[in-house]
């Protein structure tokens, strides 16, 4: 007999999506904004949007909200080091997929940067989104979906990751280090085939894991290849073991959320949902922010206790 989670466990928000590009200054010409980082800070949201001109230039540029769901952007596109020549030259192609983990009193950025030398993982830090400082690149080629730990573990601060092992299939390691920068102790957390069976092509870390008492809540993305290569991408959620997150302590066997809605079907790609971030609020909600296709940003809600269960496939 199946053993299948009850579902729904994510549910739409009926309003999605929350953001497109029609919501940026029109002389900045965005078409897509998707795959957005966010963190709540002093009661507010903030939405670090991935947003794509018509010519395909990304750019991050925060949006503000009061309730998680109505976003304003800001002004004008945050600032980014574009003069640095290192920076420059390993981000020609485009940087992406923000993911903001606060640590103490400082929110610290990893995104893919890509170049003629694939994707590797760049490290920004902030206080107030409006001066950021670069840290530096912290892998080297083909790796990205790298999110932060919100603590030490170990006395160590503790990454999730991607590297790409051949073809573009990948699975989800973690690496620790004594200041952000240097990276080592590298493990392989899970693979693209265990325990999921939706997601046999690649997986990715998608959301900042969340401190639970039976573990690291860990949100990811999982991708199946369907005829003529057509990636299918959907969400799912494990546990990671609190002291040592490269051990998995329980997996959801179904995925949590699944490319469903026109928005999330249709899109510059078809079939995507994509988390780079979720936001716990104190009576356990989670609201996951996701990208819909590649092209508009969306938000679904679920709880800490769903999520948990889910992982136990109840
Ligand atoms: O186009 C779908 C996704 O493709 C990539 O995902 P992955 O890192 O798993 O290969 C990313 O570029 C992501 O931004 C994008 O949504």
């Amino acid at each position: 007999m199946m053993k299948a989670a009850k579902y729904p466990i994510c549910k739409r928000y009926e309003g999605n999506p929350i953001l497109t590009g029609k919501d940026f200054p029109a002389e900045a010409d965005i078409k897509n904004v998707f795959n957005s980082g966010i963190v709540k800070h002093n009661g507010k949201y903030l939405m670090i949007c991935r947003v794509e001109n018509s010519a395909l230039l990304d750019r991050f540029w925060i949006a503000e909200s009061a309730d998680g769901y109505h976003f304003k952007p800001w002004p004008k596109p945050m600032d980014m080091p574009h003069d640095d020549p290192l920076f420059k030259q390993y981000s020609s192609s485009m940087y992406y997929d923000p993911r903001v983990t606060k640590i103490g009193d400082t929110f610290y950025m990893v995104h893919a940067a890509h170049s003629g030398h694939t994707c590797r993982l760049s490290l920004m830090k902030t206080k107030d989104f409006k001066k950021v400082q670069w840290m530096g690149f912290i892998s080297e080629t083909d790796n990205r979906n790298g999110v932060l730990f919100p603590e030490k573990i170990n006395g160590l601060y503790a990454r999730l990751d991607r590297p790409n092992t051949g073809s573009n299939n990948g699975d989800i390691w973690i690496s620790y280090s004594p200041d952000l920068v240097y990276w080592g102790k590298s493990e392989c957390v899970f693979r693209n085939w265990e325990g999921i069976r939706w997601a046999w092509t690649k997986i990715g870390a998608g959301a900042v894991p969340i401190r639970t008492k039976e573990g690291w809540l860990t949100i990811f993305h999982g991708v199946r290849t369907q005829c003529h290569s057509h990636y299918v991408y959907q969400l799912g959620v494990c546990l990671l073991d609190l002291k040592d997150p490269a051990k998995v302590k329980a997996m959801a066997e179904d995925a949590i959320l699944i490319p469903e809605e026109q928005y999330e079907l249709v899109g510059q790609t078809p079939s995507v949902v994509f988390t780079c971030g979720a936001v716990v609020e104190d009576n356990g909600e989670v609201k996951i922010y996701y990208g819909g296709a590649d092209t508009v940003q969306c938000v679904a809600t679920t709880s800490v206790q769903r999520l948990i269960d889910a992982c136990h496939n109840r």
